[in-house]
């Protein structure tokens, strides 16, 4: 007589035989045979007080690894409060799998426990989305999820697992294990590639606009290359504030006078206004380059608005492959020395005024995020290996563009705030000594502050750099911008405690209300070895936009 598994334990196991140890979860009735199914299967289980914060894991996870982050919740409710936090997987290309327990399949259309049409739900921020349908092909199902999400244009995947079959017994000679299924990438074709490195020769002022694909060490290195290979100045774009990124410097003015625009993995979106209109040369030409065919017929349609033919070649391709292909075939030496127009551009990208390294606050007990950030950097540029998470609102803005970021994670083009505390967890799973720092604002520090427990109760140290203005301030500069000084509300906050929270969750706090402070306290929150808030009190200060001087 055979034995049999629980499709439970198929699910458990495949997961590990496919290279996912790690789980980021959270309990509930439907998953509860997946946790007993992992002690066999030795799966760690890193469980989280908020569904959200295991996809955000996750999806760090899947950024700073390039292998797929997992995420493990349960149905219906559980499900309903990942699915947001897929947004930000989707927006930053992020490889990662959100498996969701799910109502049996003998109960559905009954009114069973939980029943929610999950599959559907996730499709609009995912890859690809579906309930599982056969106990014997889990692990199919999973390799399957797996593949779609580190192929082409990475991005997250959903499958549903209903509970009556994580509860099935098979044989095991019917159990269909998963093989390890390699991620398909597109090298580029020959001629494409040729016209490529033809158009950058050929250009007065090209410019590389490389996606999140490459906002990793190993991609920058990359577009550093391609940069000193092609004399093209290369630069990544992974905010939504797209060409207004104060990380890009007075990057406005540079791509204004761009004769040729290179988007290497880059979508042709809002972020880069659809390179037309004010601001951009209305001869500009676009070269597309993307994995995905759709988003090059996208270009394309785009371009073609304003003056007929603006896209001059549309090439499928993974963005690294087609940067490496570039690379081999640009004529340029990497000896030859920079073209004026790359200086010009350098120069631009690099800019950032005089009058931030002597910034002060004018409010006495509160700093100017300036001063915060010029008090962090030597702590940053310590370690090459530094982890560097930035999130959202106008203080972090001002973190980007003061902070190097050869090791950085923001929350990416989906905009969306509340991820970096997640993401310091997950990036000191992986990075195990050099610091690991999360500069965020009082409003955003409030959706996941509870993964300090969790932080605290692994054993994960990380700094996060609060700046506390009491107040949604991104929100309210549009308030006293669009609608005026006087009809600003709705964004208030109370100067909070954050810090005591932290130390109550068993992490460590520090409150910070004069700039001389702050490098000691920074210094002591490294040294306490534990999840640690460093509480800045700081002015309300509108996120910089950098112009060159005219
Ligand atoms: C999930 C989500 N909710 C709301 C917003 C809108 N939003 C963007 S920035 C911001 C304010 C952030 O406040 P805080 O963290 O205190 O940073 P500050 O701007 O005050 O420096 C808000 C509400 C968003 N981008 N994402
Ligand atoms: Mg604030």
């Amino acid at each position: 007589m055979t034995s049999s598994l629980r499709g439970a334990d198929i699910v458990a196991r495949s997961l590990k035989r496919l290279g996912c140890g790690r789980v980021f979860t959270l309990s509930g009735n439907h998953i509860m045979s997946i946790f007993d199914a992992a002690i066999e299967a030795g799966l760690d289980l890193v469980h989280v007080r908020h569904e959200a914060a295991a996809v955000h894991m996750a999806d760090a996870h899947g950024r700073l690894t390039g292998e797929p982050g997992i995420a493990l919740v349960t149905g219906g409710p559980g499900h309903a409060n990942a699915v947001g936090a897929l947004f930000t997987a989707l927006g930053a290309e992020s490889p990662m799998v959100l498996l969701s327990g799910h109502a049996a399949t003998w109960e559905l259309g009954r009114g069973g426990f939980q029943e929610l049409r999950q599959a559907e739900m996730a499709a609009p921020v995912t890859k690809a989305s579906w309930t599982a349908k056969d106990p014997a092909r889990l692990g199919q199902d999973i390799a399957e999820a797996i593949r779609i999400a580190t192929s082409g244009r990475m991005g997250p995947v959903h499958v549903s697992l209903p509970s009556d079959l994580l509860d099935a017994k098979i044989d095991e000679n019917d159990i269909l294990w998963p093989e390890h299924m390699a991620a398909e990438r597109g090298t580029p074709n020959e001629s494409a590639a040729d016209e490529i490195v033809a158009a950058l020769a050929g250009a007065q002022r090209p410019v590389i606009i490389a996606g999140p694909q490459l906002s990793n060490v190993t991609g920058r290195a990359l577009l550093a290359k391609l940069e000193a290979a092609t004399g093209a100045p290369a630069v990544i774009m992974e905010s939504p504030r797209g060409i207004l990124d104060a990380t890009l410097g007075a990057f406005t003015d540079l791509i204004g006078r761009a004769d040729l625009i290179v988007l290497l993995g880059k979508a042709l979106d809002f972020t880069t206004k659809w390179a037309s209109g004010p601001g951009f040369d209305p001869a500009v030409r676009i070269v597309a380059i993307d994995p995905d065919p759709a988003l090059i017929e996208r270009a394309k349609h785009e371009a073609g608005k304003e003056k007929g033919a603006r896209l001059v070649v549309g090439c499928t391709a993974d963005a690294s492959l087609a940067a490496e292909a570039l690379i081999s075939r640009a004529k340029i030496s990497a000896k030859k020395s920079p073209s004026s127009w790359l200086k010009e551009a350098r120069t631009a990208l690099d800019n950032r005024p005089a009058e931030w390294s002597s910034i002060v606050s004018r409010t006495p007990g509160r700093l100017h995020p300036a001063e915060v950030f010029r008090a962090l950097r030597p702590f940053v540029e310590r370690d090459p290996d530094t982890v560097l998470i930035c999130d959202g609102g106008e203080f972090a803005q001002w973190g980007q563009s003061m902070l190097p970021l050869r090791r950085r994670l923001i929350n990416g083009v989906a905009g969306s705030i509340g991820s970096s505390l997640s993401f310091a967890l997950a990036a000191r799973m992986i990075e195990h000594r050099a610091p690991v720092f999360a500069v965020l604002g009082d409003g955003t520090i409030g959706f996941h502050i509870s993964e300090f427990e969790t932080a605290a109760r692994r054993g994960l140290p990380f700094v996060a750099i609060l700046g506390n203005d009491a107040r949604w301030n991104a929100e309210s500069e549009i308030q006293r911008r669009e609608y005026g000084a006087n009809r600003t509300h709705g964004c208030e906050l109370t100067p909070a405690r954050y810090d005591q929270v932290v130390a109550a969750f068993g992490g460590h706090g520090e409150y910070v209300d004069n700039a001389a402070a702050l490098p000691e306290a920074i210094e002591r929150a490294l040294l306490s070895g534990k999840p640690a808030c460093i509480n800045v009190m700081i002015e309300s200060t509108a996120a910089p936009s950098i112009r060159l001087k005219v």
